[in-house]
């Protein structure tokens, strides 16, 4: 029996109904965490750097209630056939792949960490798009944990969840992400970015107040296929890591601008020089960007976002034609700034425009796609939301 809704049903009508078909049953509670955009900072949180997202209104829900026999199923819009897992497959990363790697990943990461798991039925349904950029997998992670974390009444404070959900992207789904996506989705707050330092995991929750400055930010989904991301994603890592080592540091992050020079004379080929110039500069152009934003001055912004693509187009080699060509377009239309956000080979760009102008901005990439013969673009604007939390 196929448990999807109408189109146009609410993400969290669709995680209940969804449940109430697949179980038969009412669910105990709904869990819901958005997914993210990043303003700044790419490629820094693995660096131990700065980093600087905020989270979205679209949201993934979770419709949950314990179950008997401490096993876990799990059924989700994406695929009409649930997964169902016990503690021998939760305990061995790669027994559960696909999507349902995510939710086994979070069972897995508890249990790592000492806490007595419920069993549970789980029905997921989502608004995040899968493979945009927008950290659907983080969305995923940190709802089921939120689930788990309630119905299991773990002694587990909410500063430690995005660590977990972390390594449960990490270790069992097999991932080398840093910690940003599941801070941004756990920790996100309405108005605000999130200043995350990647090392201390202090965190601030700068005012970013788009609507006081008649301000939008516009998303665009560049559709490129996401080629090879994995595998360069960790060959990105990898360079950083080599260089920080050859610098005798832990982590980049222990370089810093006034330094930048003298390490990268340290350094012997030019393709690891541009990949430290590039989180070198990238944490800078975090820490100023904070400023600006505590200022008042979210404009001002604008020249931080394009030169934060330019290094990722030129330094970290990261962005497709596809990404290049809407940042160009949406420069060229007035917006105030544009880059890529997130890991790279496709995904998103965030643009900042005048509220007036995200339509006419949306048309002129949208043009710029046509004539360039891509596949269209998605567009939306958003606003920073709040991130992971109980509905009831
Ligand atoms: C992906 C990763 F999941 C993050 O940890 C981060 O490294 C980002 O790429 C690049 O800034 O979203």
């Amino acid at each position: 029996m196929s448990a999807r809704s109408e189109p146009g049903t609410p993400v969290a009508d669709r995680a209940t109904a969804g449940f109430r078909q697949r179980y038969g049953a009412e669910p105990a509670g709904r869990w819901a965490a958005p997914g993210r955009v990043n303003l700044i900072g790419e490629h820094t949180d693995y660096n131990d750097g700065f980093v600087l997202p905020f989270a979205l209104p679209l949201r993934t829900v979770v419709a949950a209630a314990p179950a008997p026999g401490g096993r876990w199923t799990v059924w989700s819009e994406l695929d009409d056939e649930p997964v169902e897992f016990g503690p021998a497959d939760a305990d061995e990363p790669g027994r559960v792949d696909g999507w349902a790697a995510y939710v086994a990943g979070v069972v897995w990461a508890l249990r790592a960490d000492g806490h007595d798991v419920p069993g549970a039925r789980l029905a997921v349904a989502s608004d995040v798009p899968v493979g945009s950029g927008l950290s659907s997998s983080a969305a995923i992670e940190s709802a089921v944990l939120a689930a788990l974390v309630d119905l299991g009444g773990l002694d587990l404070p909410a500063g430690r969840w995005p660590r977990l959900a972390q390594r449960a992207e990490n270790d069992y789904v097999g991932a080398p992400t840093g910690i940003m996506d599941q801070s941004a989705v756990i920790r996100g707050r309405a108005g605000h970015a999130l200043f995350l330092d990647c090392r201390t995991e202090e965190i601030e929750q700068i005012p970013f107040d788009l609507d006081g400055a008649g301000l939008a930010v516009l998303v665009v989904d560049s559709r490129a296929p996401h080629r090879h991301a994995d595998g360069e994603y960790a060959a990105r890592r990898r360079s950083c890591e080599r260089a920080a080592a050859t610098l005798g540091v832990s982590a980049l992050r222990d370089v810093d601008v006034a330094g930048l020079d003298a390490a990268l004379a340290r350094l012997d080929d030019d393709e690891t020089r541009r990949r430290v110039r590039h989180v070198v500069t990238e944490n800078q152009r975090v820490l100023d960007t904070v400023a600006l934003l505590r200022a008042g001055r979210v404009r001002d912004t604008g020249p931080l976002l394009t030169a934060s693509h330019a290094s990722m187009r030129d330094d970290f080699e990261i962005t497709v034609p596809e990404i290049d060509t809407a940042v160009e377009a949406a420069l060229s239309a007035g917006a105030y700034g544009a880059r890529m956000t997130g890991g790279g080979f496709g995904g998103c760009v965030l643009a900042l425009v005048d509220a007036g102008a995200a339509d006419a901005v949306a048309a002129a990439v949208a043009d710029a796609y046509a004539e360039r013969g891509f596949t269209a673009p998605g567009t939306l604007t958003v606003l920073p939301a709040g991130g992971v939390t109980r509905l009831g």
